[in-house]
């Protein structure tokens, strides 16, 4: 009897560990509610034995369900569904589902915040989560569960979090055929092919891993849009996907293509101002609302990159987007359009004297002309998604449009899948910045600032069909500091970092610290190593994958490097001031004022604003061209220093996740090696000026380097 029972419990452990084992190659994010031991073990569980939920809706149920399953694997046990309290409950409430007034002032909770209160209630202690309405009890339960995981104190909890953006979103870049602009995570994740029959069940764990970091929308599709996604199969399958996503709070968006009315109806213009082209769009509407009740709305490229628009016809920005608004009203929805412009055979264009200009050029004097359903979408800086680009003019130029942030999480131009470079301190560096008008980048994406109600933030998916979702472990934290910071724009890079490390890998300090310390520096030393002191896009044609500062023969002008780097026998840099494009006086007076003088402009955006001698000191007294190498070096330094830090932790991380870290930051350091290399061998072409002492000559001549080939480097399919 005893032996049978020791080759039971023998059997259980090898059952639950085995799965645990296998699982750890990512697919769990940071919603693995790894056991928990000793003290926290104890804490969670008696703060976990029981759940009361009143009868409720799909989201509650959902909630419910997480608790259930989050603290079933964190401590063993299920916490069982309750109708009464007792010691230990976690007590799910809104007002109207409570027989009681709740210990918490509605009115502090909004449409999707809650509090989590450690209450007496009954004579018994309780955990409270509670909400206005059922989602804001999912979230809740979320929070809950990410202090568990984390070993945080669960005996007086004492919260209230509501989100500080309305619109928190992906844009999914995804294609119709499975290949995904700018991925680098595997294909898409919609099956569109088997839509709406099979719902994969990787739809439902997409949705709980955005409920948990409070994201509420998603754009299915590319904006470099096909009219096919607005036929009535393909409405169809983004339906069954709006199906799925319901009870997690997310609404599904799509991308539309301007072009549409000709392209699947059979109208002969798309002119915003042609009443048939407005009956089209709004008859649109009406079938996709038939079949989404909740749809968010749509999201548009016009004019851009060649996609067709209103200008085609010789109408605005404004023109286009209020006709569409005009369409979704009805129905609650909202158009997302996008300022990143620049217009097609704009070498003729006098404005191409700068690409920065455009997106301002073209929208600022339509500020105060769009319909109140539309969000105006900036990306963060005026160019493209650089390591580091200072925030676009139009966040503080706007008052009285909506804008809508526009982040990459997708690392396009910052290392793709494989390069650890935590975006967090570049989205927060743009938050934080201030616009001059009386607040920061923040203040205006939430509608403090200018008092708007609509707000709205959006972030290039990383994700896609990798067992891991997002191309690397490291990855995940940029999707996972996406959506943090799209809740609250206030939190820190920092504190995101630690949160993300202790769920993904483990609560232990010998394991957050370290892993925090590498990543909040790798998004520096990426800038050191591609695109020191302001650089910007000196990346390969097309792919973006690696150096290639000396291209210079691409059709249009602003598609090629040596457009943005400018550097010459005197100096490098693109002069942004009224001597040059004066791209600097988009910018309210006082920041226009510090950008103006070199001494004024933060040294890490120099050669963004300026055109600077090679031989100009720096706050290190070195001159330009010597400091240009040493951030050279500091990037390749810096990613060594991962390496070293990343083997002290093999023997507090599972096997295939440490190994995969490990190789990719090999890559990275190789990578990193050949960035500073070839750039070097580059710029010392133009500058003439020898190394600085100690500094190792390039491993290879410069034509080397600019005989490298990548054919079939990903994510840029065409
Ligand atoms: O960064 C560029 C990308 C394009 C992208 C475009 C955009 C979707 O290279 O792939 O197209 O930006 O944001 O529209």
């Amino acid at each position: 009897m005893w032996s049978r029972l020791c080759c039971w419990l023998l059997a259980c452990a090898i059952l639950t560990v085995a799965p645990a084992a296998s699982a750890e190659d990512g697919y769990q994010l940071w919603l693995r509610y790894a056991p928990l031991q000793g003290a926290a073990l104890q804490s969670a569980a008696a703060h976990a034995k029981a759940i009361m939920v009143p009868a409720q809706g799909p989201s509650a149920q959902t909630a419910q369900a997480e608790l259930q399953r989050g603290f079933a694997s964190l401590t063993g046990k299920t916490p069982q569904s309750t109708q009464s309290l007792t010691d230990g409950t976690i007590w799910l409430a809104t007002p109207a589902s409570s027989p009681t007034p709740l210990p918490v002032s509605p009115s502090t909770l909004g449409e999707e915040g809650y509090a989590i209160r450690t209450i007496r209630m009954q004579g018994k202690t309780v955990t409270l989560i509670a909400a206005n309405h059922d989602i804001g009890l999912l979230y809740g339960a979320f929070h809950l569960l990410r202090l568990a995981s984390s070993e945080a104190d669960l005996d007086h909890l004492d919260i209230t979090s509501t989100p500080r953006i309305k619109l928190r979103m992906l844009n999914h870049w995804d294609n119709l055929d499975g290949t995904v602009e700018r991925g680098y995570a595997g294909a898409s994740i919609w099956d569109w092919w088997h839509l709406p029959d099979f719902k994969d069940p990787r739809y439902t764990e997409y949705a709980r891993a955005n409920a948990s970091i409070g994201i509420n929308g998603t754009v299915l599709n590319n904006v470099n849009a096909k009219a096919d996604s607005l036929t009535a199969p393909y409405i169809a399958k983004a339906a069954a996907l709006a199906d799925v996503f319901r009870p997690y709070g997310i609404k599904v968006y799509l991308s539309a293509k301007w072009s549409a009315p000709i392209e699947i109806g059979s109208l002969k213009t798309a002119d915003p101002l042609d009443p048939q082209v407005a009956k089209w769009w709004a008859a649109k509407a009406d079938e996709i609302y038939a079949a989404i009740p909740d749809f968010g709305g749509f999201l548009v490229k016009a004019n851009s990159e060649g996609q067709p628009g209103p200008q085609d016809y010789h109408r605005t920005h404004a023109d286009g987007a209020n006709m569409l608004a005009a369409a979704l009203k009805p129905h609650g929805g909202v158009v997302i359009w996008r300022a990143f412009v620049y217009a097609a055979g704009a070498q003729k264009d006098p404005r191409l004297d700068d690409r920065a200009k455009q997106a301002y050029d073209d929208f600022k004097p339509l500020d105060g002309k769009f319909a109140d359903n539309v969000l105006v979408q900036v990306k963060n800086g005026a160019i493209d998604f650089q390591p580091r680009e200072p925030f676009h003019p139009l966040f503080g130029a706007m008052p009285k449009t909506p804008l809508m942030m526009e982040f990459q999480i997708t690392k396009e131009y910052i290392g793709q899948s494989t390069h650890l470079t935590y975006l967090g301190p570049l989205f927060e560096e743009t938050l934080r910045a201030d616009t001059g008008t009386g607040g920061t980048v923040a203040d205006v994406v939430d509608g403090k600032l200018d008092h708007h109600r609509l707000t709205g933030i959006a972030g290039i998916a990383n994700i896609g069909t990798d067992r891991n979702w997002s191309g690397s472990i490291f990855n995940q934290a940029d999707w996972y500091a996406f959506g943090r910071l799209a809740w609250d724009p206030q939190l820190s890079a920092q504190q995101i970092a630690q949160e993300w490390a202790a769920q993904t890998f483990s609560p232990d300090p010998r394991v957050v610290t370290p892993v925090v310390a590498m990543m909040e520096g790798s998004r520096e030393a990426a800038v050191d190593y591609m695109t020191p002191l302001g650089l910007a896009h000196v990346m390969g044609t097309g792919h973006h994958y690696g150096p290639a500062p000396w291209i210079a023969n691409l059709e249009r002008p602003e598609w090629n490097p040596v457009y943005y780097h400018r550097a010459d026998a005197e100096g490098i840099g693109f002069d942004r001031t009224a001597k040059g494009s004066n791209a600097i006086a988009q910018y309210a007076p006082p920041v226009a004022a510090r950008l103006s003088k070199l001494e004024t402009t933060p040294e890490k955006e120099w050669l963004w604003f300026h055109h600077v001698g090679w031989d100009q000191k720096l706050a290190s007294g070195e001159t330009l061209w010597d400091g240009l190498v040493h951030h050279y070096d500091h990037g390749v330094a810096y990613v060594a220093g991962m390496q070293q830090t990343w083997e002290t932790l093999r023997p507090l991380i599972d096997a295939e996740r440490f190994t995969q870290t490990q190789t990719y930051l090999a890559i990275q350091h190789r990578e990193a090696q050949w960035w500073r290399d070839a750039s070097i061998a580059y710029f010392q072409s133009i500058s003439h000026r020898p190394l600085p002492a100690g500094a190792a000559a390039p491993a290879h001549g410069l034509d080397w380097y600019k005989a490298l080939r990548f054919p079939y480097a990903p994510g840029n399919p065409k």
